[in-house]
């Protein structure tokens, strides 16, 4: 048996054994098949006891943050570097005189080889005041976001499937191939900043990428050979490494740190929604599309769900998120409440039609769900348990659009982003 076993792993490789794994894994994607499930109250103490004031609220998200670092994306170790980041370059002159451009380095270990995150940092460069500002990890480096061709190419890793990567490493051919995510200039136009960041320059994405990233080496002096059940997962920390972009941008007297948007797209919209969660300093939160481990519910069986999540990307989550797979009715939390951790502060989430995949209903229920914390803190969040049509933008302090198409980052999710940030940052 074991020999057979052996085998078989010799002939499929660690890519086919992966895909065997993948397939047993159901899934559903018809909505009158989703069991019934029953969510955690994000107004109920662990102990049973009711959280009913705004006071007790402050208490039961310590202990809701808590349960997400110890079950869900791990705990980020204390006493890790803040160091100033360095200018690389300044141009006042970026986008045909429209835009200051900096790009800074950002040291994120204490060695003398640190890891290095590049931020750029667009600025309307008609400002008056401090400006409130966009801030969004992208998937494949600064110069796939840009359409201007003198931004270094990212040295971060890159997935095989990252177009114009050569062995996971960018060349001039992937210049500006996600630039259709990240409308700039537009941004600039409504007076809003925009700063970004390639995930992958925190840590790379993939399991075993920690040795490369702040996970393997932001203990100095310390090896790594593994992790316990509560230490943190890729998603913490990318993460953290989205407060080490906030502490950048705070240094910086022409952005106003009080107005800090974050947006993160998919597995990024996942990172945001935890920056955002644990750190207070984000003013708005935006998540489009992050679905599984996300904004979409984890108890609702449709789409992604833990087990194939943790499969496929074992990496993501701290080792304990595992012991969920089967029985995410166990867990001592819903996503309803990661949502609730950002409040009082405006949480968008946003879903595509065609991707079933992240859940579009899950995402929606869960910012229902998240509404009562809002309520409590005498705001309005979504106004009903039913979403909303096609490509109209609902909610107040929760807001929420459904867009037709598919799994993407677009203009038209930019334009009710730009709409609820204006709402919200008195922009
Ligand atoms: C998928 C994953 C999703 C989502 C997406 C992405 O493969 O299953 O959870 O995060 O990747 O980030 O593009």
């Amino acid at each position: 048996m074991i020999h057979r076993s052996l085998m078989l792993a010799a002939a499929l490789g660690l890519t086919g054994i992966i895909a065997m794994a993948q397939e047993k894994v159901p899934i559903n994607q018809v909505e009158e098949k989703v069991p019934p499930y029953t969510l955690p109250d994000p107004l109920q103490f662990s102990d049973g006891s009711s959280v009913s004031s705004p006071n007790d609220w402050v208490r039961r998200r310590r202990e809701l943050l808590r349960l997400f670092e110890a079950h869900v994306y791990g705990t980020i170790p204390t006493g890790l570097t803040r160091r100033s980041p360095s200018p690389v370059s300044i141009r006042s002159d970026s986008l045909n005189g429209l835009a200051i451009r900096k790009i800074l380095q950002v040291p994120l270990t204490d060695e003398p080889s640190p890891v290095l995150m590049e931020l750029m940092v667009y600025l309307p460069k008609n400002a008056t005041s401090a400006v409130p500002i966009f801030l969004g990890l992208n998937f494949s480096g600064n110069h796939t976001v840009t359409p201007e061709t003198d931004v270094p190419l990212s040295r971060g890793w890159l997935p095989k499937s990252a177009t114009g990567a050569t062995n996971h490493i960018a060349t001039e051919a992937s210049r500006g191939t996600d630039s259709a995510a990240w409308p700039i200039e537009q941004i600039l136009a409504r007076g809003y900043g925009f700063a970004t960041a390639h995930y992958a320059d925190i840590e790379p994405d993939f399991d075993g990428g920690w040795r490369k990233g702040v996970r393997g080496r932001a203990l100095s002096g310390h090896t790594r050979s593994g992790f316990a059940p509560e230490d943190w997962g890729a998603i913490s920390a990318w993460s953290w490494g989205l407060s080490r972009a906030f502490d950048a941008l705070a240094e910086d007297p022409l952005i106003d740190s009080k107005r800090v948007a974050l947006l993160g797209h998919s597995r990024l919209g996942k990172t945001a929604l935890w920056a955002g969660a644990r750190d207070p300093r984000f003013a708005l939160v935006i998540v489009n599309e992050s679905g599984e481990g996300g904004a979409a519910l984890a108890r609702r069986e449709f789409g992604e769900t833990i087990l194939r999540i943790t499969t496929s990307f074992p990496h993501w989550f701290c080792g304990r998120f595992k012991n969920y797979s089967r029985a995410a009715e166990t867990l001592p939390t819903d996503q309803h409440e990661l949502i609730a951790l950002i409040a009082p502060r405006p949480v968008y989430i946003a879903s595509a039609q065609e991707d079933l995949w992240a859940d579009p209903k899950g995402e929606y229920l869960a910012g229902w769900h998240a509404t009562p914390v809002y309520q409590l803190l005498g705001l309005q969040g979504l106004p009903s348990a039913s979403m909303p049509t096609l490509n109209s933008s609902v909610g107040d302090a929760v807001g929420y659009h459904i867009r037709s198409g598919k799994h993407a980052l677009t203009a038209i999710d930019w334009g009710h982003y730009l709409n609820f940030a204006d709402r919200h940052l008195n922009h």
